[in-house]
């Protein structure tokens, strides 16, 4: 965050040194910028975060018919003279609306009285989770080095999951024995938490779900241990783009059945293959629940996406061929020629307009990716 002269934090009211940089980039008000610490900027995050979003989408089509519109909507008005380009369906037409009424000052406000943002709605409950799903695998992120076992990430999982007041699903789910998923080298998922050290070299899924205040919010992210050779670093990356590019077609009206073809075309130019027996879910209210979504090509996955739907995306990616199979315990799913598998996950919500990455990274994520962080 940058320096600024003293504003008001948009917090906690408190004068304001710091400034948030994406409202810099984006050249947003500073009173709506500004924060004391770095911490109330961490705190206000999730409902901060939609006002770089509604400036967005406020920013304009570029196209003149459409200057009125744009006009109104920026001035929080409605309607100006000249009406913009529409196949009007009826003969009734906007008329001015007169200016925003004035509110006394003994009447309560709620939330978006003063800046037009809803920060409490009833969706705070799937804000919070996936925050705090989020705030659960970067602290497992932190603890990721050579000599650490899986049952340590684990332990650091549970434990945080706890404090901020959840449930790790993946806990006694189908008797699942552990917090947490960690899926180490050929282990493509499901790999369960034990005595064994990470090792230099190794790279390591950490795949965390939280249960809060009724809604799971799922992620995981496929890190390096010490140093990593190239190709398995050219596999993470690989991984971490197919769920990108998958992620950049969401939108209301996609069929599901192209987000396969997405992360098929992604993996295969690259050499590396896609596991099958595996897809992306619903999620919400369940863990688990339709649609059901292939990361491959030519699958036969059904639907459209619809504003409103929440589900995973989470491509398994290997260095080899495709085929799975599972371990004698009956939960850790492993490349059939013992080469690596890497997967990253987010969970989505569709919007009117695109898609919105609940699971996304925080300003306070460990950098762990070059290619992120250079
Ligand atoms: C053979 C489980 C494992 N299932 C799914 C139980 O969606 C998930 N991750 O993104 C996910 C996580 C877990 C999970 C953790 C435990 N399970 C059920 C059935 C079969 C299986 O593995
Ligand atoms: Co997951
Ligand atoms: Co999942």
């Amino acid at each position: 965050m940058a320096d600024v002269a003293t504003l008001s934090c948009a917090r906690c009211s408190k004068p304001a040194n710091l400034q948030c940089p994406k409202c810099v980039e984006l050249k947003l008000p500073r009173e709506d910028a500004a924060f004391c610490t770095q911490d109330c900027f961490k705190a206000s995050w999730s409902s901060h975060k939609s006002v770089h979003l509604k400036a967005k989408q406020s920013n304009g089509t570029g196209n003149p018919e459409n200057e009125g519109w744009e006009y109104c909507m920026k001035k929080g008005q409605g309607r100006t003279p000249k009406l913009p380009y529409f196949d009007w369906t009826g003969t009734l037409r906007p008329y001015p609306i007169s200016s925003k009424r004035v509110v006394p000052a003994h009447i309560d406000l709620p939330d978006w009285a003063a800046d037009g943002i809803p920060k409490e709605e009833p969706s705070s409950d799937l804000q919070r989770v996936v925050e705090i799903a989020r705030e659960v695998l970067d602290a497992a992120a932190r603890v990721i080095r050579p000599g650490v076992t899986t049952d340590e990430i684990d332990r650091v999982v549970h434990d945080a999951t706890i404090a901020a007041g959840g449930y790790p699903s993946p806990l006694n789910y189908h008797f699942f024995p552990k917090s947490c998923c960690t899926s180490v080298n050929e282990v493509i998922c499901h790999g369960i938490p034990d005595a064994r050290k990470l090792e230099d070299g190794d790279i390591v899924n950490v795949d965390v779900t939280v249960y809060y205040k009724g809604v799971h919010g799922d992620l995981n992210d496929t890190y390096f241990v010490g140093n990593v050779d190239e190709e398995s670093r050219r596999l993470v990356q690989c991984t971490y783009e197919c769920l990108e590019k998958a992620i950049s077609i969401v939108k209301p009206g996609v069929r599901f059945r192209e987000v396969g073809e997405v992360i098929n075309r992604h993996a295969t130019m690259a050499g590396f293959s896609v596991v099958k027996s595996y897809c992306g879910h619903g999620i919400g209210e369940l863990f688990h629940c339709a649609p059901n979504i292939p990361h491959y090509a030519r699958n036969k996955a059904v639907g459209v996406m619809k504003a409103g739907q929440t589900f995973t995306i989470e491509p398994m990616i290997n260095a080899g061929v495709w085929r799975d199979r599972m371990w004698p315990d009956g939960w850790t799913a492993v490349t059939a020629d013992g080469k690596r598998s890497a997967q990253f996950e987010h969970t989505l919500l569709v919007t009117e307009t695109g898609v919105e990455v609940l699971t996304a990274r925080l300003p306070s994520s460990p950098k762990v990716y070059p290619w992120l962080d250079a």
